[in-house]
């Protein structure tokens, strides 16, 4: 390790997040629920293997009760080593749903139209809120430890950081896109922002674009020099890198492994007997770009009559942020576009869009995954989307468990159209010949505006703004032959087995400890 060559003795890591990873709800008896929460965040995180770290982060509802607060707090820490930060309802208000998800979330995904609701109150909320943060966290820090600071919600904490204890090893990464300095330079407190991100020794971000906006911001707004590997300021050198995040990929294939994915998969494989599947599954979040995902469809049903009655699209769009007005019209938006699509090409023997507004299990998630002959992600901009990892891994489990070779670049389908299928899921009742069986990987359909897409060169990348390709790409993802999908799917699952989020996680530490290294002794550069 890194200490012992240079005598660094490093401490406990500490990750810090807006939210815990769980949703915490009060119950009527005063004891609390804990319910994993899901998002990128929580699925990288809690995929590092390896790695032992406290969480500090927000319980999500007011605590007022002294008494409650103990009781909570004990509870996290002791079944779940976390350590919860309580805000008031009206600061959490302003500074998450206000500034956090009003002002950042919309600016940074180049959604400037949207950010109209900057006010001076939010941003004071959002001032004493990452203050907060740093208050609970000095409540553990010891000497030594390494703090690693997440997301859009707490970029002044660095900073902060930095002026209760000097010598803290400070990091930070960005889960979302850092946008172009043309469009971070809207922001009415940029400096402000910058500055607090640049008391940190390590900055990461998901690609190099990313990385290169937000120097060309420092340069521009602060007027300071900056190297492609980071920035001086204040006596710290910023190190700034590239950590594209990853999935635990076997979390996702021994999902869909367990018995009760394995029964719901059989149901839905019944259920959709003789159709094609195309499947989404997002936060029904604008910058996902669900409505431009649907007037497509409608697009390529228009476009390609014959597949009118045999294609499904089943979208899950997880309910989020309901407290911010954009995301209340998006909810309608989308109904109304999945109720003019159902009712145009519907029939009374089915509609091509399933359409749900609620999340779903793990076991249903893994086994949509798996029963997708395409997903399709139209995100209109995204950090990275680990959706599409999952995805990738899922179909890549069931081709292992039908027999398919995804291997040698040919589809070996040991169940030849003659014989019964001997697969586990198939119990002989079904030939090749059937939908599903021996079925070859499904195709990812993947918006170039997604960080992912700069990584899983094997998908059909679509700009999802051009509407007339996006159908097309649809059509061209139904019809890929066998051999072109196993290629793309080796392709992708190459990146997605590599490039995991324990991966990610001892990458970006140990930059992050060469980087304290570098604070400690800078002579020895
Ligand atoms: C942010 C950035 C970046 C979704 N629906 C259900 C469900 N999920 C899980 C997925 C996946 C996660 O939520 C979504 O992750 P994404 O990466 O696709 O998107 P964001 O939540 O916007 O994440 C993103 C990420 O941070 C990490 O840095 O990639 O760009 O925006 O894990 O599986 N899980 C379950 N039911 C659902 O209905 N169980």
């Amino acid at each position: 390790p890194i200490d012992d060559m240079l005598g660094v003795k490093f401490g406990d890591l500490i990750v810090v997040s807006n939210r815990l990873p769980m949703t915490i709800t009060r119950k009527e008896d005063g004891n609390h629920e804990y319910k994993k929460s899901s998002g990128g965040l929580v699925t990288a995180l809690t995929g590092m293997e390896g790695r032992e770290f406290k969480w500090i982060g927000w319980t999500g509802m007011e605590c007022e009760e002294k008494e409650e607060r103990d009781k909570l707090r004990k509870e996290l820490l002791e079944e779940h080593k976390c350590y919860p930060v309580f805000l008031k309802d009206d600061d959490a208000d302003m500074y998450y749903n206000g500034f956090s998800n009003g002002v950042l979330w919309p600016l940074f995904h180049y959604l400037y139209e949207k950010n109209t609701t900057f006010n001076t109150e939010q941003w004071e909320a959002y001032k004493k809120v990452n203050q907060q943060f740093c208050d609970a966290i000095m409540e553990v820090y010891k000497d030594g430890d390494m703090i690693w600071v997440h997301d859009y919600h707490l970029m002044l904490l660095p900073q902060m950081l930095r002026k209760a204890r000097p010598d803290a090893f400070i990091s930070f990464f960005l889960h979302i896109p850092f946008p172009s300095s043309e469009i971070y330079r809207i922001l009415p407190v940029r400096e402000a922002l910058l500055e607090g991100l640049l008391a940190s020794n390590v900055v990461g971000f998901h690609t190099f674009d990313f990385a290169r906006h937000f120097l060309s911001s420092i340069t521009r707004s602060l007027g300071l020099d900056t190297t492609p590997r980071g920035c001086l300021h204040n006596g710290i050198f910023s190190h700034v890198h590239v950590f594209p995040i990853g999935i635990n990929p076997s979390q996702f294939s021994s999902g869909f492994q367990t018995d009760a994915c394995k029964s719901r998969y059989a149901y839905f494989k019944d259920k959709y007997k003789g159709k094609k599947l195309i499947v989404g599954v997002d936060r029904l979040d604008y910058t996902k770009g669900m409505e431009l995902k649907l007037i497509a469809f409608e697009k390529f049903l228009a476009t390609y009559p014959q597949y009118r009655n045999n294609v499904v699209l089943i979208q899950v769009g997880v309910p989020t942020r309901q407290d911010v007005v954009e995301y209340q019209s998006l909810i309608s938006h989308v109904n109304e576009h999945v109720g003019r699509i159902n009712s145009t090409y519907g029939t009374l023997d089915g509609f091509p869009i399933h359409y749900i507004n609620k999340s779903v299990n793990f076991d249903d998630l893994c086994a949509l995954y798996g029963m997708a002959d395409a997903l399709i992600v139209t995100s209109i901009r995204d950090g990275m989307n680990l959706v599409s990892s999952e995805f990738i891994v899922v179909q890549n489990e069931r081709c292992l468990q039908e027999n398919v070779s995804v291997e040698d670049g040919y589809i070996s389908d040991k169940d030849s159209p003659s014989t019964p299928s001997n697969s586990r899921s198939n119990s002989g009742e079904a030939s090749a010949q059937n939908f599903n069986v021996g079925k070859p990987p499904g195709v990812l359909i993947l918006s170039e505006f997604a960080g992912a897409a700069r990584s899983l060169g094997g998908s059909l990348i679509i700009n999802p703004f051009n509407i007339i390709a996006t159908a097309k790409s649809i059509f061209d993802a139904l019809e890929m032959p066998p051999k072109e999908r196993i290629a793309r799917h080796r392709q992708n699952y190459d990146v997605v087995k590599t490039n995991t989020a324990t991966k990610w996680g001892s990458d970006f530490m140990h930059e992050f400890e060469v980087a304290c290294q570098y604070q400690a002794d800078p002579a020895l550069f």
